[in-house]
């Protein structure tokens, strides 16, 4: 099939669960949801999600919803430049301070060990959503790979256009760190970065950089897009680290 005829009636799929996940939140309207018009787009903070998941905790005794977070039911577009989304274009880079660089295509990382958990994300402008289920390959199987040197400190994710985002190293080899394709079944659609996004929970979720393209550990730190532009370089939710 020719690639754009594919991409069209990809967004019109999309729009078409948009409109039916749209329908189901004015349903829910009749109690407990909050509705919020972002951008000329409907969206609905669950008061009874954001309750309960304010009054529950992880396994690491956390609160589930960071302070001054609410809970959305699904992902609200953020925006930014979008990358090509043709899945036949995709490359990931894995370089820096690695003993062997490497390339990979599409259908080369979604060969390696893909792993499915469900993960929490929390924007910096005060939404979260809970639980939604990523499937993709662990930064820190693509680390070992690569065989990071010991000398490497931070990884700096590199996306289309030039957006970044740095980690510190322990907190990208995070078990629940993805490399990521699809969410919730269903492959990752552009506005939420396709082909392939990196998601990095536990930090606010501009470090999770969409249409990714490179991952590239350094020695010394690179603060990136946003982190130069006034947001905190650890964004820890929990510590509300939200701007400098
Ligand atoms: N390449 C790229 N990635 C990005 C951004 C961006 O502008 N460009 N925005 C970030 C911000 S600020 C947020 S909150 C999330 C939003 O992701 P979403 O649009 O899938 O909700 O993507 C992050 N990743
Ligand atoms: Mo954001």
């Amino acid at each position: 099939m020719d690639p754009q005829v594919k991409e069209a009636r990809t967004i019109h799929q999309t729009a078409r669960v948009k409109l039916a996940n749209r329908r189901a939140f004015i349903k829910n309207a009749v109690s407990g949801t909050t509705l919020a018009l972002f951008g000329g787009a409907l969206y609905a903070f669950s008061d009874e999600l954001t309750e309960e998941a304010h009054a529950s905790s992880r396994d690491d005794g956390r609160a589930r919803v960071p302070p001054g977070q609410r809970v959305l039911q699904e992902l609200k577009p953020m925006g930014g430049s979008p990358g090509d989304p043709r899945p036949s274009h995709f490359q990931l880079k894995v370089h820096g301070a690695v003993k062997t660089p490497f390339t990979l295509n599409l259908a080369e990382l979604v060969r390696l060990s893909p792993v499915t958990l469900p993960l929490d994300v929390h924007c910096v402008t005060g939404w979260s959503v809970l639980g939604a289920r990523f499937k993709g390959v662990r930064v820190v199987d693509l680390a070992q790979r690569a065989g990071v040197l010991s000398s490497a400190r931070h990884v700096i994710f590199e996306a289309a256009h030039g957006y970044t985002a740095n980690l510190p190293l322990e907190r990208a080899l995070a078990p629940d760190a993805l490399i990521t394709w699809e969410m919730n079944g269903k492959r990752l659609d552009r506005a939420h970065g396709a082909p392939v996004r990196a998601v990095n929970p536990d930090h606010y979720f501009w470090k999770s950089p969409k249409w990714l393209t490179g991952i590239r550990f350094v020695e010394r730190d690179v603060p990136g897009y946003w982190e130069v532009r006034g947001y905190h370089n650890y964004a820890d939710p929990w510590k509300e680290q939200r701007t400098t």
